[in-house]
């Protein structure tokens, strides 16, 4: 049966600076931690990824004509400020300036995160988001982009907050690419949510016209079984991917049982709590009162049962299916249901989660007046035809599937009282992915990153359709 999505709800793709423009060396741009670590990585290079800085227009131009509203874009901080403070790159400024109004000429509505996991390699050096000097540094390039950009009326100060430190300190899958350190990583959530605030408050006080809001990636944990045990192994994990930044920044608080529980993951692991501040907490609090939105980033869902062993993580980075682990200790470990279908990246495929993650927000986080879906989509080994013309649309069915049923997922929600305002696919075009390179694809559009040229997809297609009616079929 057909669903129903509103009339004034808008739909796009989803991009990220890194991941799509390319040019990382062009027009003064300055390092981020992410060179010099690919670099010794060895395994992938960040460019040329979708060619963006150069193809923008082609790419909005294709948005455009398959029916996109809005699109999803990040600044890269190190394109305008090279150093991550201190002198201003006229060349990054101006590009942002051709993109905006290349959006505008093709009727796409830009919404602008001002970081997407790109951290300037000075403030990464100095501790990126362990240190005072990167919260100060980015408040003053955000309110740097609040008066030279008027054009953006849609703002996200952070992208996935709990992501960046969990890789960064937990799984070690990010640079400096530390494992085990969950004293680092709630610090880290904790300064970003700080350095969001801080964000919001300014914005407000500025009295931008527009909104502003912060993107979180949430999966919805389940316990394996229905065991006290597994279940709070699940509140555990809960607490590490969701609940302590959905308290900051949607209630402005940390819950008691939510601290408890961070509490019980560091004693385990013999760490320190993270350390806040009474000014920190009005800050946080204040912001949670002027938030403008919420994005919710959501591909998967998590099970966890009770494990009592070593730490142990597995990132699988190339599509082996069944390859990667989880077992952390002082929480629990990762263990699907034989039934739910995964991704060969092995991303459980659960649309229930993405209701179930809205309606959570609904219940529990009154105070938000709105959400968008900024993330959503599956990734795919896809190659092209060996004989090609300019026309050749490439068949997806597994996306539209996908796609199908999250979209089904969150006219749900909306049918049952959430405020879900708009939908991102990730991604527009096939782009660079930070720890599986080129082949995991996302996108409507596929890219030929030999040539950059530009094929279509039969899920961009469908997408459409689906943009233009509000019907998902
Ligand atoms: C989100 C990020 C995106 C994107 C996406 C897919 O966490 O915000 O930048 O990469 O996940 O992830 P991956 O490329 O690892 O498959």
């Amino acid at each position: 049966m057909s669903k129903q999505l509103p009339k004034d709800f808008v739909m796009g793709g989803a991009t990220a600076a890194y991941q799509v423009e390319g040019a990382t060396k062009e027009d003064g741009k300055g390092q981020v931690l992410w060179d010099p670590f690919l670099k010794k990585q060895g395994r992938f290079s960040p460019d040329p990824a979708a060619d963006f800085y150069h193809r923008y227009d082609e790419d909005l131009a294709l948005a455009e004509q398959y029916g996109h509203q809005v699109i999803r874009i990040s600044i890269a901080w190190s394109r305008i400020f090279p150093d991550g403070a201190g002198a201003v790159e006229s060349r990054g400024v101006a590009y942002y300036h051709r993109l905006f109004a290349a959006c505008a000429k093709h009727h796409i509505v830009p919404f602008v995160t001002l970081h997407h996991f790109d951290t300037p390699e000075r403030l990464h050096e100095a501790g990126d988001w362990l240190s005072q000097e990167m919260l100060d540094d980015f408040v003053d390039y955000a309110k740097f982009c609040f008066k030279e950009f008027p054009e953006i009326k849609h703002w996200i100060t952070i992208n996935e907050p709990t992501s960046m430190a969990v890789q960064q300190y937990t799984s070690g899958t990010f640079p400096p690419a530390e494992k085990g350190r969950f004293d680092k990583t709630f610090q880290a959530e904790h300064n970003q949510m700080v350095a969001h605030a801080r964000i919001v408050n300014l914005f407000k006080s500025m009295k931008i016209d527009g909104e502003i809001g912060i993107v979180h990636a949430l999966q919805t944990v389940y316990p394996y079984s229905d065991t006290k045990e597994d279940q709070h192994a699940a509140d555990l994990q809960d607490a590490l991917d969701n609940r302590l930044y959905l308290d900051g920044t949607l209630a402005g608080e940390y819950a008691p049982q939510t601290l408890a529980l961070v509490r019980e993951i560091l004693d385990a692991n013999h760490q320190p709590m993270f350390h806040s501040t009474p000014e920190e907490m009005q800050t946080i609090k204040k912001a949670a009162q002027q938030l403008d939105f919420v994005g919710v980033n959501n591909y998967f869902s998590k099970w966890l049962r009770v494990y009592h062993g070593k730490s142990e993580t597995i990132h699988n980075g190339t599509g082996a299916k069944g390859s990667s682990v989880s077992r952390l200790h002082g929480i629990g470990e990762e263990k699907k249901p034989e039934s739910v279908e995964t991704t060969d990246w092995d991303w459980p495929i659960y649309p229930r989660g993405m209701y179930d993650i809205l309606m959570r927000i609904h219940n529990d986080y009154p105070l938000v007046p709105a959400i968008y879906v900024t993330e959503n989509g599956i990734g795919l080994k896809e190659s092209l035809p060996s004989e090609v013309t300019s026309k050749t649309v490439i068949a997806d069915p597994k996306r539209i599937d996908y796609l199908k049923k999250y979209l089904g997922a969150i006219a749900d929600a909306i049918d049952d009282g959430a405020n879900v305002r708009g939908y991102f696919v990730w991604s527009l075009q096939d782009q660079f992915s930070w720890t599986n390179g080129y082949s995991k694809r996302y996108g409507l559009f596929f890219v030929d990153f030999e040539t950059q040229k530009r094929y279509i997809k039969q899920s961009a297609e469908w997408f459409k359709k689906v943009c233009e009616r509000h019907v998902i079929p």
